[in-house]
Order: structure tokens, then sequence, then C-alpha cells
């Protein structure tokens, strides 16, 4: 038996590891039948909310949003999905994002279903309107390489339109790639490795991450990551995008 007194978790001022070995379920009114894990909120610091349902086969997530859009990505089994009179079985890769002001109900789930879900607050834009609700799947998206890079490539899954304030993408690296540079960026990530290995450089410290561990990147963390192992390394990541720098 094992202490338990380890972890490869960390929570820094401009950066958190959240490995599942430290997940404790959070009571969230109307997402019942299942386990909660907020793993990014603003109790951090960030201007994000991350989270993690885990769902038994008698889960249930009913709710409406308010001043945070929410969007919702099937990471394992399958769930049905309804938004306004739109019904849809969500099955891996499959989400749905859910703008302000709208409400939501998810039932029916295979046991184990997680979803994973990304909240920010919406920002308006003059002279565009609020983003509608929007379905997709990953493989919908193209994949084209990352700036030049052969080794990564990035699937936008939401549309490239300045109604939206948020983005989310998924990034795969090959065997060996690698960013080609630090970041040093205004922009905030959260994000969930869904597969694979990596080294992860953040604000200059190192961290050895894979399948199942998420990131925070606060503002201007600087951040610099290579996949290892055999197999690719691939992430779903959050961004805010798309508005004038206050
Ligand atoms: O979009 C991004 O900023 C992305 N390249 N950052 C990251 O993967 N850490
Ligand atoms: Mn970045």
């Amino acid at each position: 038996m094992t202490l338990g007194s380890t972890t490869r978790s960390v929570v820094k001022r401009n950066h958190a590891i959240i490995a599942p070995d430290g997940y404790i379920n959070s009571n969230v009114p109307g997402w019942t039948g299942g386990t909660v894990n907020v793993i990014i909120n603003e109790q951090m610091g960030a201007r994000l909310c991350q989270t993690l349902v885990t769902l038994t086969d008698a889960g249930q997530l009913t709710g409406a949003t308010e001043a945070s859009q929410i969007f919702f990505y099937v990471v394992q089994g399958q769930v049905q999905a309804t938004i306004g009179d739109d019904s849809r079985i969500l099955t891996v890769g499959k989400f749905v994002y859910v703008p302000i002001g709208q409400s939501y109900t998810f039932k029916n789930p295979t046991a184990g279903t997680q979803v994973l879900t990304f909240h920010k607050v919406y920002e308006p834009l003059a002279g565009h309107t609020t983003p509608g609700v929007c379905w997709g799947e990953k493989d919908d998206s193209k994949a084209p390489v990352y700036m030049g890079d052969e080794a990564l490539r990035i699937q936008e899954l939401l549309p490239n339109d300045l109604g939206f304030d948020m983005a989310v993408n998924i990034f795969t690296y090959q065997p060996g790639g690698n960013l080609p540079m630090v970041e040093t960026h205004i922009m905030e990530h959260g994000l969930l490795y869904l597969q694979g290995q990596a080294i992860y450089m953040l604000d200059q410290q190192w961290y050895p991450v894979q399948k199942g561990d998420s990131i925070w990147m606060a503002p201007f963390c600087q951040q610099w990551a290579a996949s290892i192992g055999k197999e690719p390394s691939v992430y779903i990541y959050y961004k805010n995008v798309n508005r004038f720098p206050t």
C-alpha cells in the first residue's frame, strides 16, 4: 500500500497541473447521478471554469446558462443532449456549445460517460451577434499543420467568427513533436490531455503530463510542450479570443 502522499498536481500563481488522483467531488445543483470535478475556476485566479463530469447510467445534467456560455465535449461514452427543441446523441468527440441564456439537458448516458466542460463569461461585441447553439464533432474540423511543422496539427472546433470570444481546439503532436517556440501570450488556457504523454514547460518549470491530466495557464504564463512516448499526444484546450485588450 502506498501512503498516497505524493501527486504530480501543482497549483501555482500562474499555472496548475491537476492530475485525477487528487479529485474531490463537488455537488453542483442540477448535475446529478455522477461526479463533478471542478478542475479550474476563478478560485485559483482563472477567468474560465473547466469541469470533468463522470456519469452513471442514471446521470443527468439540467440547467440554463446565465452570464457564462458552456462548451460540452464528450470524452468517453455517450449521452443525449437537448438544447431548446433540438435533441441529439453525443458520442466520443462530439460537442455542443451552449450560448448564454439557454436551457440544456443531458440525459440517458451510458455508465461511465465523461463530459468535459469549459465555461466563460460572455463578452458581447458591438456589431456582432451573440453566437447561437453550435453542435459538432471533432472529425468535422480540418487538421492543418501548425506553423509549418508536420508533427503538429490543430483542429478548431468553434467557428472563426468575431461573435465568439472563446476558442476550443484539439492539438495533436506526433511522437517527438514539440511546440516550435516558447509561447508568451495574453490569452489564457485550460486543457485536458486526451491521449499520450508529454513534457510541459510552464513558467520555466518542467512537468511530465499524461492522458487525464488538466493544465491551467494564466495569461503570460510561458509555455512549451514536447510529446514523449510512442503514441501521439493529444489535448483539447480553451483559449479566450477576439476581444479588445483592456
Ligand atoms: O493556441 C495556442 O496558444 C497554443 N499553441 N498553446 C498551447 O498549446 N499551449
Ligand atoms: Mn498557447
